[in-house]
């Protein structure tokens, strides 16, 4: 044995015994908790499927339509169904979730329940059903298909009274019943109160945790679709959570497990929870562009690709599946960035993971119990990834690992760079990658030095990904830095000009990263003389909260010396704040 392999031996050695004497310390090291049930378990090897967001807010340029749009705006020139299920597939997506109903009420498919729907659109004379057509490109095209259906229906007359309960399930079942297999369901949990509601345009509050009386749904969902699983942020444990934000990104540390029972905060949606009863896995979704419906001015800010690289890692490489939306465009197809964009994404992960460095590469399965792997580097190679797999048909199990590399006889710890705090080193799950700066070593030494029982690893691999540099750069100028603006209270800010101009305009860009001080409701004045105000325009910034993105407010042209922001709700704290402001 030469010097290091000693070296090596020793500190396997000291480290398998340090593990088993904490195990026997705390004597908790045997409860491995919930396991995944087959569908669960097959869900998460689909690792990306695309979400669809496509209703008439694609032709009023809206995110939550009101409830009243027309359903003659829906004439698509060339929707193509085939279109979208060929660039999802090529861009690595299993699967397509389409929002059969969004919170307008609108529905895409023909639905004998409701006038609000393509029945009653001149596309295709009124004969159309995209969910038929989309839910036969995917087959073609060996994808999976789903639906989200919003439970909160902006459209309809009887929604927050019990007719809309029963209306809702007539409706899944048709969905249900009438398309072949659905691999998983959407109920969307956003509610924003007011709507149209029949012409009633009142606000309607619910209470989500008994209103739509979930169980009895789940019963009809297993039962016509035994195969389906249920994603639900509202009370009702589902199947799959969602992970608090809309960003892409899931927690470092991601328990797929969660508590049967009470509230799920953000902390608990983002981590999950170690010591959950119930096994509920973290889906993230996020959209290609800033927002989930089309509009053209965000035809310049579809993601980049490192980018995308970034919210994949931090996705399928922490335990969770990606949900990727693809905005279709008002002439029924996906604009020609968003593929391209979404191809190449698939291109750059297989390029990514092409060749496990890991020589020879790991033997599968390794050795059980083991909580120390040496893994050879293939000669002279560099590497900068490093991925490790549990086999979670039997639980989640490690709660904490270490990273060497040996370099120049030394062993150097490495750190998951996408993390902010700490190392990063927490819990893996499915899959887990991590990503540090590139290093050139013979070795490199995985240690698990935490878990809830016995880890059973089913896969190591080391990777050499590409730099990959930000491929739309951000100035970092700011449109408000040429405004004056100052704050008359927390809540009010006012710009003004030397001279009167015509604006139509005005944009906010909320502050991202935080709740605090942003605007939900807003009014909008102008004035040329301090003294006489007009209201420009009222209303809700729609799913700001979650998506944090520019919000536009358009209104008729004005002639004005002096704008006046009001806040007239704020989603936490008592002052208004914001990223940018811009008029035009
Ligand atoms: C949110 C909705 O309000 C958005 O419009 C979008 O559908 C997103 C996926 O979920 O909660």
């Amino acid at each position: 044995m030469s010097l290091h392999s000693k070296k090596f031996f020793v500190v396997i050695v000291v480290l398998l015994l340090a593990v088993n004497a904490s195990a026997q310390d705390t004597g908790d090291k045997t409860t491995v908790g919930p396991l995944p049930n087959a569908n669960q378990l097959r869900w998460q090897d689909m690792e990306m499927y695309a979400f669809i967001h496509y209703s008439l807010n694609t032709y009023t340029d809206q995110e939550w339509g009101f409830g009243n749009e027309d359903p003659k705006l829906f004439n698509p020139s060339q929707l193509d169904c085939r279109q979208w299920a060929r660039v999802c597939k090529q861009a690595g997506m299993r699967g397509i979730i389409f929002t059969a109903k969004h919170h307008c009420g609108f529905c895409m498919w023909p639905s004998k329940y409701t006038e609000y729907s393509v029945k009653n659109s001149p596309w295709k004379d009124g004969k159309g059903d995209v969910v038929r057509e989309l839910a036969d490109a995917c087959r073609e095209e060996g994808l999976e298909f789903a639906v989200y259906l919003s439970p909160w229906d902006r459209n309809h007359p009887e929604y927050g009274r019990p007719a809309y309960v029963e209306y809702f399930r007539n409706q899944l079942r048709e969905l249900l019943t009438n398309y072949g297999d659905i691999f998983e369901v959407w109920f969307d949990g956003a509610n924003g109160g007011d709507g149209w509601y029949g012409g009633a345009n009142e606000t309607r509050k619910i209470d989500r945790t008994t209103y739509y009386e979930w169980p009895e749904t789940y019963r009809m969902i297993r039962q016509l679709q035994p195969k389906c699983l249920i994603w639900n942020d509202g009370s009702d444990r589902g199947d799959l959570r969602w992970v608090g934000t809309e960003a892409g990104n899931v927690g470092e540390t991601n328990w797929s497990l969660l508590y049967r029972d009470g509230d799920v905060p953000y902390e608990m949606l983002h981590y999950g929870v170690e010591d959950g009863n119930v096994w509920c896995p973290g889906e993230t979704n996020t959209s290609i562009r800033p927002g989930w419906f089309y509009h053209e001015t965000e035809n310049e800010h579809v993601k980049s690709l490192s980018k995308l690289m970034d919210t994949y890692y931090k996705s399928v490489g922490r335990n969770s599946t990606l949900l990727l939306n693809f905005p279709i465009a008002p002439n029924g197809r996906i604009h020609p960035t968003d593929s391209l964009r979404g191809i190449a994404f698939k291109k750059m992960i297989d390029e990514v993971f092409r060749e496990n460095l890991a020589s020879p590469p790991t033997p599968l399965p390794l050795e059980r119990g083991a909580v120390t792997y040496i893994v050879d580097i293939k000669k002279g190679a560099a590497f900068n990834r490093f991925v490790a797999e549990e086999d979670i048909a039997q639980g989640q199990r490690v709660k904490k690992f270490a990273l060497e590399a040996l370099v120049d006889g030394k062993w150097q710890p490495l750190r998951d760079e996408l993390v902010e705090n700490g190392d990063g080193l927490t819990t893996i799950g499915h899959r887990r990658i991590i990503c540090f700066p590139t290093v050139k070593a013979s070795k490199l030494r995985f240690t698990i030095t935490d878990y809830k029982a016995e880890p059973i690893i089913k896969k190591i691999g080391v990777y050499l990904a590409p730099e990959l540099t930000a491929d739309i750069p951000d100035s970092g100028e700011k449109r408000s830095s040429g405004l004056h603006y100052f704050f008359s209270t927390p809540t009010q800010m006012m710009i003004d000009w030397d001279t009167e101009q015509t604006f139509t305009t005005f944009r906010y860009l909320p502050p991202q990263g935080t709740r605090e001080g942003l605007v939900t409701h807003y009014t909008l004045w102008g004035s040329t003389d301090w003294s006489h105000w007009e209201k420009l325009a009222t209303g809700e910034f729609s799913n700001i909260v979650n998506n944090p993105i520019w919000q536009t407010i358009k209104f008729p042209a004005a002639k004005v010396r002096i704008l006046k922001f009001d806040a007239d709700r704020l989603a936490e704290g008592e002052r208004m704040a914001f990223d940018d402001v811009e008029i035009e």
